[in-house]
């Protein structure tokens, strides 16, 4: 076993969510119908440039696995109390987008490692990325590396990476190398109200399926010249 090396910061922990003796944070058990939520203490500024790098662990079970965990950026009114659906709402969004009843959390952004398909989201067989905003877990596009038996689920840490540079206005997504979502968005003005302080973390749930899902923070840059070079280690899982 690899003693996981994590960077120490404050989080909020909801629900299921708790600290691993290695400083990862555990969002959901093993087990059913859990849904684990946690914030960081510190706001981001949309006014600067950020990059945040994790490891993400998504469980062992293929088939029998669900449901994900998404990284959310919000300034939702219920603060570190602001939670959404669980099962295919993963913590963030609702059950579809005509499904106005129910949490989901807004305003905010989020990227979400699927790990299960729901039809109604547009969820395609294999696990996938995507990205997603004002609660809504509905997606027209996401990232599967072409590939229709793409699987998270493999009892490995996946190394995430989260990009924002207020320049372009663009967020760039990295999963292991790859640039998985990519795209320009006027985050304070279009998402956030006017906002530049925003509360991030991550959200996760099991539902009938189930898997132990966790991450491990691992360096918070806020500048290109601090950021990790674009080497991606292969990690061992706890
Ligand atoms: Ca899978
Ligand atoms: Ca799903």
């Amino acid at each position: 076993m690899l003693a996981a090396q994590t960077l120490f910061a404050q989080f909020e922990l909801r629900g299921f969510a708790s600290y691993m003796p290695s400083g990862c944070i555990m969002l959901t058990p093993d087990e059913r119908y859990a849904e684990g939520i946690a914030y960081s203490t510190t706001k981001l500024n949309l006014e600067g440039y950020f990059e945040i790098s994790f490891d993400i662990y998504l469980g062992d079970k293929d088939s029998l696995g669900a449901d994900g965990i998404t990284f959310v950026i919000h300034n939702d009114s219920r603060s570190y109390d602001a939670f959404g659906t669980y099962g295919e709402g993963m913590g963030y969004g609702r059950f579809n987008t005509s499904f106005i009843s129910g949490n989901f959390i807004a305003p905010s952004i989020a990227v979400e490692f699927d790990t299960y398909q729901n039809p109604s989201q547009n969820d395609p067989p294999s696990d996938h990325v995507a990205y997603l905003e004002n609660g809504s877990s509905f997606h027209t596009s996401y990232w599967h590396n072409d590939d229709p038996n793409y699987n998270l689920e493999d009892d490995q840490l996946h190394d995430f990476r989260f990009r924002w540079d207020p320049e372009p206005m663009e967020i760039t997504v990295f999963l292991d190398g790859n640039i998985v979502y990519q795209g320009k968005r006027n985050l304070i003005q279009d998402i956030f109200n006017g906002s530049t302080q925003v509360i991030w973390g991550f959200t996760a749930s099991t539902g009938m399926k189930y898997n132990l899902q966790y991450f491990c923070l691992r360096q918070i840059a806020y500048t290109k010249e601090a950021a990790s070079p674009d080497d991606f280690d292969n990690c061992q899982a706890e």
